[in-house]
């Protein structure tokens, strides 16, 4: 069981000024509309219905942030949930480059993106979506590059791997790291930039995922054992089963 499978809906935020003000590190997951950023949420959190996933694209309009950590500190105690035992959040963010948005909200969404991935502080790293079969667009380098002034890591998932057969995964992952290889910062070392393929359909790929996630929060799931484990067996009940 993953640290992530405790995620909860926590907020959304449609302008900067209402981010939450928690100092907590947080990982946000970018992409193009449609590229499954969503889905890729709800499964390795273990979830069906967390983020909105949908087949309709531009289905994300808001900045939607769920929580680790305090909900499940409250599932466990007979008090309210404790949101200042909060660790982590996740943050699904609006994909880019859906056409059918206006001129006005796109330029709304294209500052407040901008804006939340360059200047957040608490943003640890970007999780950047790619559709394997079509990575790194136009406006995904944009991203990247957005991004890459921060200094901070970006993990690459090339999605939707089940539609390429096994040679073409390889060549998708083959691109990701030459174009992440080109990155480097002023004096040319290279970026914390990783890459890796990922089913959400097929599940694959998620393990790499979690626990890059997790090192990249800078939480590990290993504290959370022993609590799992302690759970001492109530009146009648019968331990171990
Ligand atoms: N075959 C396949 N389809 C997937 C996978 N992941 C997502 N999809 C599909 O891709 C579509 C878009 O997925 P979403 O998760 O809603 O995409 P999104 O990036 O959140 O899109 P926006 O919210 O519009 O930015 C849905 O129909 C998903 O079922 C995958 O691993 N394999
Ligand atoms: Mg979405």
């Amino acid at each position: 069981m993953s640290l992530l499978w405790q995620a909860r809906f926590f907020t959304t935020v449609n302008r900067l000024p209402d981010l939450p003000k928690y100092q907590v590190p947080e990982i946000a997951f970018a992409g193009r509309s449609n590229a499954g950023k969503s889905t890729a949420i709800n499964v390795l959190c273990n979830q069906k219905k967390l983020a909105f996933a949908s087949r309709t694209p531009g289905r994300t309009q808001h900045i939607n942030f769920f929580s680790l950590g305090g909900a499940h500190v409250g599932q466990h105690r007979k008090d309210a949930t404790r949101v200042d035992e909060i660790r982590a959040f996740l943050v699904d963010l609006p994909g880019y480059g859906y056409a059918e948005v206006s001129g006005s909200a796109k330029d709304h969404w294209q500052l407040l993106l901008g804006r939340y991935v360059q200047e957040r502080d608490q943003l640890a790293a970007l999780v950047l979506i790619m559709d394997a079969r079509r990575p790194f667009t136009e406006l995904d380098t944009e991203m990247l590059e957005w991004f890459a002034a921060t200094g901070k890591p970006v993990h690459c998932l090339l999605s939707k791997a089940d539609k390429l057969n096994r040679s073409e995964a390889a060549d998708a992952l083959r691109l990701g790291h030459s174009v992440l290889s080109s990155y480097v910062d002023e004096q040319g070392r290279p970026l914390p930039f990783s890459v890796q393929l990922f089913s959400a359909l097929k599940r694959s790929g998620l393990e790499d995922a979690d626990q890059k996630i997790l090192e990249l929060l800078g939480i590990s799931g290993d504290d959370e054992q022993p609590a799992l484990h302690k759970k001492t067996p109530e009146k009648g009940e019968i331990s171990g089963a």
